[in-house]
């Protein structure tokens, strides 16, 4: 079989957490359309009988850091690409290649020569595929030996020659993984990240960062035992944005609650019940220790 690891990277935002989702054909990895969701690196694993086993990694966006958080983001996608056999950069199709872009290929990328593909995502914004060849034509000429693919990860378009592409560039092996394992996170850090997308799908205009999520328990419900009991609290960073969350009558939570709820009985294939409360851990992103108490720690 191919074997080897393949870590998606590329600035915040441009589809890297959908495309490790996409590919897996799982959720694994959390999305929201506000840059930064991505904290630790997350594992999703592909295993195609007898042919294949790739070990994806999706990272934090690679962008200046600023906090703590930040730091151990940028550490954490620095080491996924040392880890990597193969390289995935991803750049968005629509914005085109842009400095941002071309200063993480050349600081993070380029020097570690290691097999590379550029993989232009949201394709689907340009109309025409056969609007990506101009920005393919002009990089081909400034990168050289680095191959382009064309994508959308949110509609599945030519996912399966970027996927041939990944395992031409792989070594052979013995599998790493048990074939039906896709992703290593402890339930309590998954929990705490389906929740946290709930968050940000549901503030994310009040809310530009900061949010956090610790799942202080996971327990049987008493009486019905095949019930399970998920207690999480949210951490924001600010007083002001405790109101935020919680929302007029705590209807915002409520919404919050609703959402994540359903989706942790899909995940757990239990009824849930899920008790969340706010707290407020002032520029928590800038203190080592509640950034890896909030489970960011490398
Ligand atoms: N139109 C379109 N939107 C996409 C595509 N892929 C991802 N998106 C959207 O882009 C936004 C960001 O997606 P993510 O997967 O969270 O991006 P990311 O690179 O993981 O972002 P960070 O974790 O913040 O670095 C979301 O709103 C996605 O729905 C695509 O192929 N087409
Ligand atoms: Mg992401």
């Amino acid at each position: 079989m191919k074997v080897g690891y393949c870590a998606i990277v590329g600035k915040p935002n441009v589809g890297k957490s959908t495309l490790i989702n996409s590919l897996i054909g799982a959720k694994v990895s959390i999305v929201s359309q506000k840059p930064g969701t991505t904290r630790m690196r997350i594992l999703g694993v592909k295993t195609i009988k007898d042919v294949a086993q790739i070990v994806f990694l999706d990272t934090p966006g690679i962008a200046r850091a600023s906090d703590a958080l930040s730091e151990v983001m940028l550490q954490s996608a620095k080491l996924s690409l040392e880890e990597a056999d193969v390289i995935v950069f991803l750049i968005d199709a629509s914005e085109g290649w842009q400095s941002s872009d071309e200063n993480i290929f050349n600081r993070y990328i380029k020097p570690l020569k290691k097999p590379t593909i550029i993989a232009l995502n949201k394709i689907d914004l340009l109309g025409k595929v056969d609007k990506a060849l101009p920005i393919v034509e002009e990089l081909s000429q400034k990168l050289r030996s680095v191959e382009f693919v064309p994508i959308s990860a949110s509609k599945g378009f030519n996912l399966d020659r970027l996927l041939d592409s990944i395992i031409s560039k792989l070594k052979e092996g013995e599998p790493l993984f048990e074939p039906e394992m896709t992703t290593d996170l402890p339930a309590r850090i998954f929990f705490a990240e389906i929740i946290r997308e709930k968050v940000l799908q549901k503030v994310h205009q009040e809310i530009p960062q900061g949010i956090a999520i610790v799942v202080e328990n996971i327990s049987p419900g008493k009486v019905d035992k095949q019930m399970l009991v998920i207690s999480a609290k949210i951490i924001v960073e600010k007083e002001s944005h405790k109101p935020i969350v919680i929302g007029k009558g705590g209807q915002k939570l409520k919404a919050i609650g609703e959402l994540a709820r359903k989706e942790l009985e899909l995940i757990t294939g239990k009824k849930v019940f899920l008790e969340l409360w706010v707290e407020v851990k002032p520029g928590w992103k800038d203190r080592p220790e509640f950034v890896k108490h909030f489970g960011y720690g490398l």
